[in-house]
């Protein structure tokens, strides 16, 4: 019995978004898909694409988890404008697109789940993958808001899921990421960071998350 738990559950899930608001790549997707079968602390990592349509996310996220019953699920997603690795702290129970996503859809004020409670936090150690991070050479910071796009969105069906259908020792949590610096370029001074050193940040964040049960107290706040 206990071995076909352990066996069952040595998976790990990374989720990375197809390309929207008119660009032609994801460097969330880029970045998780490098990593597909990978093994680290005895797991195997499984890369998976969601769209990014409300919705639809949360779903293709579900179907995945219901079919791998990982131990840790690590969602990634573009945050264009960022200059660093950022561990999401709380994901918020709301849907506010600035922007229609792939499917046309901008949904404004709108509950991720009605009924559900207003946030739920990481379970990730975030304050440890920063530190992780840092010390590998790779910018990182706790980042305090995913925003109201479809990245806060699968964040929270992520951390409902988990919440709602407790599996013993299964965590989860979200990551942004910055553009690929193809993508900059169309941006003169927007910040950028090479899929190489994007790669190299998960299989961090990925091996800090399976090995670090309880997170270290540091600073990551931020005065606004
Ligand atoms: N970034 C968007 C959605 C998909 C993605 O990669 C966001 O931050 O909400």
């Amino acid at each position: 019995m206990r071995k076909k738990t352990e066996a069952t559950r040595a998976n790990v899930l990374l989720t990375g978004f197809d390309p929207f608001d008119r660009e032609a790549v994801n460097p969330s997707w880029e970045a998780v898909r490098a990593l597909d079968g990978w093994k680290v602390e005895g797991a195997t990592v499984h890369a998976r694409q969601v769209p990014c349509v409300f919705g639809e996310a949360i779903e293709t996220l579900a179907s995945a988890m219901d079919e791998l019953k990982p131990q840790l699920v690590l969602c990634i997603g573009q945050a264009g404008g960022r200059s660093e690795i950022t561990p999401e702290r709380v994901a918020i129970n709301i849907d506010d697109g600035r922007i229609a996503d792939n499917a046309g859809h901008q949904p404004i004020d709108l509950p991720v789940i009605a009924g559900a409670p207003a946030a739920y936090f990481s379970t990730l150690p975030i304050k440890a993958m920063v530190r992780d991070l840092r010390a590998a050479g790779v910018p990182a910071s706790v980042s305090n808001s995913a925003g109201t796009f479809v990245c806060n969105h699968i964040f929270y069906g992520l951390m409902h899921r988990i919440a709602t259908h407790p599996v013993d020792g299964l965590r989860g949590g979200f990551i942004h990421i910055p553009y690929l610096p193809e993508q900059a370029a169309r941006f003169p001074g927007a910040p950028s960071m090479s899929l190489a050193v994007m790669v190299q940040a998960l299989r961090i964040a990925v091996a800090t998350a399976l090995s670090v049960k309880r997170d270290v107290a540091e600073t990551g706040g931020q005065l606004h």
